[in-house]
């Protein structure tokens, strides 16, 4: 038992979550060591969402309502921490809700995809084919999912689909809590924050963002910009960490 006065309550029952996860095959077995990465990073800005990110979130509602066919791309790690978030979006912006696994197999996929039905998503199911130049399981997706998309957001990814996804000609949003990783530097707009500060931010931003905040925010976006600037924000605040 967490006692809730533990100063860390959150993130320890964040952590008891995943293991229970991990125990009935939402979460791989590395996706927990994903998570302590992504722990690690948070600790580094302070466990709050920073200027830098904000501006990505909202620039990420806009590319989402602006899309011919957005879609959501959601793994193990994502759907066991944030499915009622991500139903939440999928409502805001109207995009399509897909899994796509690293560590595939049909039944984790049907797994994850009751997960996400029983939290409110509409999940775009059906026949998968293996679509995306990949030489590994990622490449597997649905024709008129994500193959056709021509927006993509994918938390917590490998930098390997989202150079593909990219080469593909869609753009890609990521939410990686490292801003060096191969992910960050590969998409066109990185959220450098939490999955689940980011997502309620970006569903906030699609009920909130006007049309002509919209187009400025796209016509503004400079991703090398956005990561600097996360770059930035963390080192001021380790710089600072003992005051
Ligand atoms: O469910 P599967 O089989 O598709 O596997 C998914 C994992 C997470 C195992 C797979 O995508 C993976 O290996 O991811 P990586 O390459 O470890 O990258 C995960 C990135 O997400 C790391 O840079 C972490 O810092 C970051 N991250 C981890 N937890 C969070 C996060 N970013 C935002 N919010 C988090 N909660």
């Amino acid at each position: 038992m967490i006692p809730p006065s533990h100063p860390r309550y959150r993130s320890l029952m964040k952590r008891e979550h995943l293991a229970h996860c991990a125990k009935n095959g939402i979460v791989s077995l590395e996706g927990l060591t994903a998570h302590g990465r992504g722990e690690a990073f948070d600790y580094l800005i302070g466990e709050r969402t920073m200027d830098s990110a904000l501006l990505a979130e909202r620039t990420s509602a806009a590319l989402l309502l602006s899309a011919r066919q957005p879609v959501i791309s959601v793994n193990g790690n994502t759907a066991a921490l944030a499915a009622p978030q991500i139903a939440a979006l999928q409502k805001a912006c109207g995009a399509k809700v897909e899994v796509n696994l690293f560590h595939w197999t049909p039944s984790r996929v049907l797994a994850i995809e009751d997960l996400l039905r029983n939290a409110g998503s509409q999940v775009f199911s059906g026949t998968y084919e293996q679509l995306l130049p990949l030489p590994h399981d990622r490449a597997w997706c649905r024709r008129d999912g994500m193959y056709s998309a021509d927006v993509v957001l994918v938390p917590l990814e490998d930098g390997d689909r989202c150079g593909a996804l990219a080469e593909m000609g869609k753009t890609v949003i990521a939410i990686d809590l490292n801003p060096l990783s191969r992910t960050a530097r590969t998409a066109n707009l990185t959220i450098v924050d939490e999955l689940t500060r980011a997502l309620p931010q970006i569903t906030r931003a699609c009920t909130e963002l006007t049309q002509s905040e919209r187009d400025h925010l796209i016509t503004s976006l400079d991703n090398h910009y956005l990561l600097t600037e996360a770059i930035r924000e963390m080192t001021m605040r380790l710089s600072h960490a003992l005051d």
